[in-house]
């Protein structure tokens, strides 16, 4: 009876702490990463991922951005003024190094694993 009154409570507790961390997970997935375009730089300069993430790059400058990767196929974005943001998933692991085609000085990387 003592140990029936202990046990249920301790298992109700351990199916929440269950299903919250299973939540987080997922939310943190469908959610993706973000990558910030300010005063002429990306950050963060390099970010690493699992596959399958979706990256989002947001522009803050008041002048326009691209982000295109270095081979210039793998993703190209449009001109992104203020604000604008832009989407790619990353499906395949490796090192991808990218830049602004309007300012080629401007670069960085996505580590996919
Ligand atoms: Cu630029």
């Amino acid at each position: 009876m003592k140990l029936k009154r202990i046990v249920g409570p301790v298992l109700v507790g351990l199916t929440v702490l269950i299903a919250f961390s299973g939540g987080a997970v997922a939310a943190e997935k469908a959610s993706g990463k973000e990558i910030t375009i300010d005063n002429f730089s990306f950050g963060p300069q390099m970010l690493t991922v699992p596959a399958g993430t979706q990256v989002t790059w947001v522009n803050h400058d008041d002048i326009p951005h691209t982000v295109v990767s270095e081979d210039l196929v793998t993703f190209r974005s449009r001109a992104l003024d203020t604000d604008e943001s832009w989407s790619f998933t990353f499906t395949k692991p490796g090192t991808y190094t990218y830049f602004c085609s309007l300012h080629p000085k401007m670069t960085a990387k996505v580590v996919v694993r």
